[in-house]
């Protein structure tokens, strides 16, 4: 009689086989099976915040260190503490705070990567669009939809700094990445009138005939806090808060109604004083950050403290939670409408106990 054919242990076992793999570029997919087929998103991210009050004076330091036309951008990058030197802070969003002092210029450039710009601190510095200045204040998101020339520049007396959330990471696992800069390293000449895409994309019209957008992109670059703020506070004043997160808006491109960029989906909330939110997760890591209020985060088994500033990030499938103390405001950027375009988003709203 015959032994069983397959004994298990000889795929483990016969070295000579197993050198012979390595040396053709082949692995058995029975030694990882598991490891790449989970039955839950099993990242190697982590839960992580940074207090503004940490990193502010570091990054003010680095404005005694480099020029911001030296550096091109000079940015701190908020990196996922278990991925240091990868420049992420999921597996596909990246996330850095910019400083622009006065009179400084940061020179135009464009590539593949989608922007967004959420301001931290300053009045009246600008990004400039296409040519298009667009001045910020605080709370304002900014686009920057991808192969838009942009520069930035401060011609106020303050310092100018936003957080700046791009899809750098996940452009790098496309291998998608192409980038452009202007041969005089300068600004980009002037373009259409300052704040001209608000003026014709903010107030809920299209253009019947002439002057409709070439291309799909975002063609409405703000959303200033000054307008988004007064929709939370009129939910808050007619509808009940959701269970799950308070209350939450998605920005979105006026084009298809869908979220603000191709790669990054953008969205404000706010959570009412005393309010504890019931658990929920999801597959889109997501970025928040605290426009107002205090309270807490608690992300699976950690909890962070929110005050103004805070960064937070909670990765895919975390169990998030938010306790208000004083009414938050949140501002946050996740992933969500590339894993809907690919059918792969998924949530989860937990009970509350
Ligand atoms: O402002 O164009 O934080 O290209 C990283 C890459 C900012 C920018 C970043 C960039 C920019």
């Amino acid at each position: 009689m015959t032994t069983q054919r397959w004994n298990d242990e000889r795929a483990d076992l016969d070295e000579d086989w197993r050198k012979a793999l390595q040396d053709a570029n082949l692995a058995p997919l029975w030694d990882v099976l598991a490891a790449l087929v989970t039955p839950t998103p099993q990242g190697r991210m982590e839960a992580a915040a940074w207090s503004y009050e940490t990193v502010r004076p570091l990054l003010m330091k680095a404005g005694e260190l480099i020029s911001a036309a030296r550096a091109e951008r000079r940015v701190l990058i908020l990196e996922n503490p278990a991925t240091p030197g990868e420049s992420r802070i999921t597996d596909t969003l990246y996330a850095g705070l910019q400083l622009i002092l006065p009179g400084e210029v940061a020179p135009a450039h464009r590539h593949t990567q989608s922007a967004l710009r959420f301001i931290m601190e300053g009045s009246g510095a600008f990004t400039a669009l296409d040519g298009e200045r667009i001045y910020m204040e605080k709370y304002d998101l900014i686009l920057t939809p991808n192969w838009v020339w942009h520069d930035h520049g401060n011609e106020t007396n303050e310092a100018m700094v936003w957080l700046d959330g791009l899809d750098i990471p996940l452009l790098k696992s496309l291998d998608a990445s192409f980038a452009e800069h202007r041969p005089d390293r300068g600004a980009c000449p002037p373009g259409r009138a300052d704040g001209d895409t608000r003026e014709r994309w903010g107030r809920n019209l299209r253009p019947v005939r002439g002057v409709a957008p070439d291309r799909t992109a975002n063609p409405l670059y703000t959303y200033p806090f000054s307008e988004w703020s007064r929709t939370l506070t009129a939910m808050e004043a007619s509808d009940p808060p959701y269970p799950h997160e308070g209350y939450r808006l998605e920005f979105r491109n006026p084009l298809d109604g869908g979220a603000v960029m191709s790669t990054i989906s953008a969205f404000a909330q706010s959570v009412p004083a005393g309010f504890h939110t019931a658990p929920m997760r999801s597959t889109d890591g997501t970025i928040f950050v605290v426009v107002s209020g205090t309270g807490t985060i608690m992300i699976d088994d950690r909890e962070f403290a929110l005050s103004e500033g805070t960064v937070v990030v909670a990765p895919s499938w975390s169990t998030r939670r938010i306790l208000a103390n004083e009414r938050l405001i949140l501002f946050s950027y996740s992933d969500r409408t590339v894993q809907e375009k690919l059918n792969l988003w998924r949530e989860e709203l937990l009970p509350a106990d």
